[in-house]
């Protein structure tokens, strides 16, 4: 199968986040992109193809207008404020605060406009952010052309950002973008389905309501969990989207033998739904070594992923999400798409 890839997806290059009480080196950075780009060369998964550029037209027909323009002028005026480092936000309308309010200063745009302090944001980062969406679209636009499986490489992530918010390491949300391209090309039933070990919850929140795309996901428990907030099994979709969201929240330390079930579950799910595409969010963090997860699957389960999604014979868009076992991430991505080939 082609991979899309463009190297504008590496000039997002965060060097520190915060987590566990700490500022830490940042593990969302350009190399996962390089060994996932290495592997796929070294194994021979096919061509690497550049993504088109779709303009901005399907960004904004899955994020609000003033989320995309705080994105494009967020460098000019944080460096305007006299900062030159990257950011991270730390205030946040919660529950009493005024969620309506719009403030002047990029501090408090910064908490509007985000879930987490997580996240770093630099100058380079709505670029690559825009280079991965469109690696999205282009992946998504060959299956749609007839082929029968594409691999978007992309970086930045994209399923934990909503319509109006960045988070996870996300900042556009490729699948969700994808999805709606493809609906508004003619596709009737797209279905998503999201593997990474965290919740999608931004991809989540964008389909809630409709029942054309399905959102499916298998993660590790919000209740244990990032993002804590979503991705818990009572979450079915709502209005016209009832039952076309479901959720499969896993205890930590799942093994692919605790894994499978689920995945059968959501295969299911899949039969009944037929997709005319299915895009499939594709994090490698559940892998046994993973930094920052609590599953267990080996090299050799990501194959078996690929092999099962395979037996489904849909027209299938893999887009990359997480995964932080740099050494193993090439591996295990391309363990999938292979496995995928081999059905
Ligand atoms: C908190 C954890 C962010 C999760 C990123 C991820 N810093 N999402 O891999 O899929
Ligand atoms: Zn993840």
């Amino acid at each position: 199968m082609k991979t899309v890839f463009s190297s504008l997806q590496l000039d997002h290059d965060p060097k520190q986040e915060i987590s566990d009480g700490e500022l830490k080196p940042a593990v969302e950075i350009p190399e996962r992109a390089r060994i996932v780009l290495r592997t796929v060369e070294d194994r021979g998964l096919g061509e690497i193809v550049a993504p088109e550029d779709f303009g901005l037209r399907p960004l904004q027909r899955v994020h609000a207008p003033d989320y995309l323009d705080f994105m494009e002028s967020f460098w000019s005026r944080w460096t305007a404020a006299g900062r030159s480092r990257e950011a991270f936000p730390f205030v946040w309308p919660v529950r009493t605060l005024r969620a309506d309010v719009a403030p002047d200063h990029i501090d408090g745009l910064l908490g509007r406009y985000s879930m987490d302090a997580g996240t770093p944001l630099g100058e380079q980062t709505f670029a690559a952010a825009k280079a991965s969406a469109n690696t999205a679209l282009t992946a998504a636009k060959l299956v749609k052309e007839g082929e029968k499986a594409a691999f978007g490489l992309c970086r930045p992530p994209g399923h934990h950002s909503g319509r109006d918010f960045f988070g996870g390491y996300c900042f556009l949300n490729n699948a969700a973008i994808a999805a709606q391209w493809l609906r508004d090309n003619g596709t009737d039933r797209v279905a998503i389905l999201d593997v990474d070990y965290h919740h999608g919850n931004g991809t989540q929140s964008i389909f809630y309501d409709r029942s054309d795309v399905l959102f499916l996901s298998i993660h590790a428990d919000p209740m244990q969990e990032y993002p804590y907030f979503l991705g818990h099994a009572d979450e079915t979709g709502e209005n016209a989207g009832s039952g076309f969201t479901q959720n499969w929240p896993l205890p930590l330390g799942t093994d692919w033998e605790g894994y499978a079930p689920a995945l059968e579950d959501a295969c299911r799910w899949l039969q009944v739904f037929k997709p005319n595409i299915l895009i499939v969010s594709l994090g490698m963090d559940c892998y046994e070594n993973d930094p920052i997860s609590g599953f267990k699957f080996k090299s050799d389960d990501f194959t078996r992923l690929g092999q099962r999604l395979s037996a489904l014979d849909i027209p299938t868009a893999f887009l990359m999400e997480g995964g932080y076992a740099v050494d193993a991430l090439g591996t295990n991505c391309v363990n999938v798409l292979k496995g995928f080939e081999a059905g």
